[in-house]
């Protein structure tokens, strides 16, 4: 157990230079006032993006490697501070220390990825069709980038987008969910420590912007930012993508999920059930993977649900509580309206149901401000409308279904797509999944949760098409030039053949 306010004092002693009267940040975990903060005014917000374009035009020339070995140290900042920043995380948004340990180890992997991956910005040479040209792609820094995160990743996809834009040349700006300011102000002093001995760092490389929707907007409407990285709803993404379109900017958006797993009759129930339990509930239902819908062969619908159930309830007797205790599953959610839109979505399908287990508040008192929940499962007899929104809960439905091609249709029949899986031990019925699930990640014996950031991580559809994280998703945080030399001697040639003699 921890003092709250160690922590805090720990890992910003700065604090009482963001004081203020603007934003009370509270703990989840039991309503208790973390901070009052002081948010960024509009001339701040304005001199924070001038001073993010002089820094960048100062990193951009400094060579890749180099700005890999900032990151580098910042990957061993974050190692030397991984429990303090876990508490941190929990304390401010409500998951288990478990998942907040875990979340900072995100952090450090990507770190890792992002060091290596300064040593291979590679673009492509092509082959001209005319004699003694070459060409060839340049990939160039891009500008600031602006990255709005939301409460329940805090700080690790921010490093997802940081880590990648650093060694890219690009500076941030960084605009926390209002809900978590403090695990930024955090990470911002780690990172503000690493430059401060890191000579070719110029000042102002990485800010926090404190604030709400007006602050993010204003960062959103200025063309100084060409790349925007918005994490959170796709009400959200509506928003801010026009608005960034408009200026021809660029988004990147991650933003809500609808994640379903897919149970097959040839299913290793040992292996799906975990899974389910992990991605249903863990995080209380609050990640953009959440598993929100399990499709049930109509052979083992009642079976599973049956599983399911008997594993809530046991969750429910003695897992679900304080975030900072190590026997707790399940932490709070982050608010009232979280948990309000909880109860709402259950009202909704309660008549359609053919049973619902859990959904209820937990009764022991741990503040009128703490929102702790027995997680919901709502068995339905098809897919009803009122399941196609997310909830940001721990509110799972089980739908049965019959055929793997129907199972397919109603996995698709809702307007997001970002996570998916199925469970199955028949390579035809996992291609098939693999082959037809429109989601931007899709996952065979494994849960929709949990990804690793060695890949591309995002999906289509409203979650907005954006990828971050591994793979080539460095891409979007640099400029794509395409240049062709001509080291002949006689007049060039013009392509396509065209002759232009004068
Ligand atoms: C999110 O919820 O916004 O795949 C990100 C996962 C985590 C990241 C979730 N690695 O569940």
């Amino acid at each position: 157990m921890i003092a709250s306010a160690s922590v805090v004092e720990k890992l910003i002693p700065n604090l009482a230079q963001f004081a203020g009267n603007d934003l009370v940040v509270t703990s989840p975990r039991d309503g208790a006032v973390l901070a009052t903060l002081r948010l960024d005014t509009a001339a701040e917000v304005d001199a924070k993006i001038a001073a993010s374009v002089v820094a960048f035009r100062a990193w951009r020339d400094i060579p890749a490697p180099r700005r890999g070995e900032l990151i580098r140290q910042l990957g061993d900042k974050l190692r030397a501070h991984k429990e303090d920043l876990a508490q941190l995380v929990t304390l401010e948004c409500g998951k288990i220390l478990e998942e907040g340990r875990g979340e900072v180890q995100e952090m450090i992997d990507i770190c890792d990825f992002a060091v290596g991956l300064s040593r291979q910005l590679y673009g492509l040479t092509i082959q001209s069709e005319r004699p003694n040209h070459v060409m060839q792609e340049n990939w160039l820094p891009l500008g600031p980038v602006g990255i709005i995160s939301a409460f329940n990743f805090p700080v690790a996809v921010w490093s997802w987008n940081s880590a990648l834009a650093l060694v890219c040349g690009d500076s941030c700006l960084w605009k926390p969910s209002e809900k978590t300011p403090l695990t930024a102000l955090a990470v911002q002093n780690m990172l503000d420590e690493v430059c401060k001995d890191f000579p070719e760092a110029p000042a102002n490389l990485s800010q926090v912007i404190l604030g709400t929707y007006e602050q993010g907007n204003q960062m959103v409407e200025d063309a100084r930012v060409p790349l925007i990285s918005a994490t959170g709803s796709s009400r959200m993404g509506r928003i801010v993508g026009p608005k960034v379109a408009a200026r021809f900017g660029r988004t990147l958006l991650e933003l809500g999920g609808n994640n379903a797993m897919i149970i097959t009759p040839s299913a290793d129930l040992a292996i799906a059930i975990p899974s389910i339990l992990f991605g249903s509930v863990g995080t209380a239902g609050q990640r953009c993977t959440s598993t929100r819908r399990v499709l049930v062969h109509r052979s083992l619908f009642d079976q599973v649900f049956e599983t399911l159930k008997k594993a809530y309830a046991q969750i429910g007797e003695s897992k679900i509580g304080d975030p900072l205790s190590a026997s707790t599953l399940v932490g709070p959610l982050i608010d009232k309206l979280a948990f309000d839109a909880m109860q709402a979505k259950l009202a909704e399908v309660r008549g359609e149901a053919l049973e619902v287990f859990g959904g209820q508040r937990v009764q022991e008192d741990r503040g009128a401000d703490a929102y702790y929940v027995h997680p919901a499962l709502v068995k339905l007899p098809h897919q009803v409308e009122a399941v196609k929104e997310e909830t940001f809960a721990p509110l799972t439905y089980v739908i049965p279904y019959d055929s793997l091609e129907e199972a397919l249709e109603i996995h698709n029949d809702v307007p997001q797509g970002l996570s998916s899986a199925v469970m199955t031990t028949d390579v035809r019925d996992a291609e098939f999944f693999k082959r037809y699930s429109d989601c931007g990640i899709a996952n065979v014996n494994i849960g929709t949760s949990g990804a690793e950031i060695g890949g591309a991580f995002g999906g289509e559809k409203e979650t907005g098409g954006g990828r971050e994280s591994g793979s080539d998703s460095w891409r979007a945080y640099m400029r794509r030039q395409t240049s062709t030399t001509y080291f002949g001697h006689e007049r060039p040639a013009l392509a396509q053949g065209i002759t232009f003699d004068v």
